[in-house]
């Protein structure tokens, strides 16, 4: 399998850390979606990364169906969210969190990065910077350990480090001093796995 995008794209690595977590072998494409946009267009319409080009050729777009496809090849066992249930449920919420904060803290990345200084919009701006930390908030008050979830690493913990990562690597004012710090801890202990560790932005 061929991964299509670089993981200073948060979605991008979430599919990275999955698919090392898993132990399913790939390799990455380091396309831009600026400078490598029409080669992107080809694979993905939308020209967005992550995209997933499967051995017979199929594109998969987007990480959410990306990640359902590796977890169906991984099997209820071993799947980053539980196949059923509350447990499902939780995980999907706490991702849904996650996904939220990358959303609002790319936007805001995108919003001082590509449009004049002049032009950009200071009260929607701070609307996606709050959005983006009471994401992160959320996921600090999950309350469970030694995971997320609770005993088992699932693909909240994943999308709950990528999404902060990319926060601290790009636009780290964005959150106070000492913000957040039961995700700081998690961070930490998940950073002992060699797939966070390697696929750092
Ligand atoms: N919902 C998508 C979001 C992907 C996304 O926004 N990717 C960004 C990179 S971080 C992108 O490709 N942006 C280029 C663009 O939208 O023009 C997913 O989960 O994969």
């Amino acid at each position: 399998m061929i991964l299509i995008g670089r993981n200073t794209s948060p979605f991008v690595r979430r599919v990275a850390i999955s698919l090392r977590l898993l132990g399913l072998p790939y390799e990455q494409r380091l396309l831009s979606t600026v400078a490598d946009r029409a080669a992107v267009q080809a694979i993905n319409p939308l020209g967005r990364i992550p995209a997933l080009l499967l051995e017979d050729g199929e594109a998969l777009i987007d990480s959410g169906p990306i990640l359902d496809y590796l977890d169906e090849l991984a099997g209820p066992e071993k799947a980053l969210v539980p196949p059923a249930g509350p447990e499902r449920r939780r995980v999907l919420k706490l991702v849904a969190l996650a996904l939220g904060a990358m959303e609002k803290s790319l936007a805001c990345y995108v919003e001082r990065t590509l449009r004049p200084a002049d032009k950009q919009h200071q009260d929607l701006l701070n609307r996606f910077a709050d959005q983006a930390r009471a994401g992160l908030a959320a996921l600090d008050q999950a309350g469970a350990a030694p995971w997320l979830a609770g005993e088992r690493l699932t693909q909240a913990d994943i999308s709950a480090v990528a999404a902060l990562d990319f926060i601290d690597a790009f636009w780290p004012e964005m959150l106070p001093q000492g913000f957040a710090p039961r995700l700081r801890a998690l961070r930490q202990q998940a950073y002992a796995l060699p797939a966070f560790a390697e696929t750092r932005p």
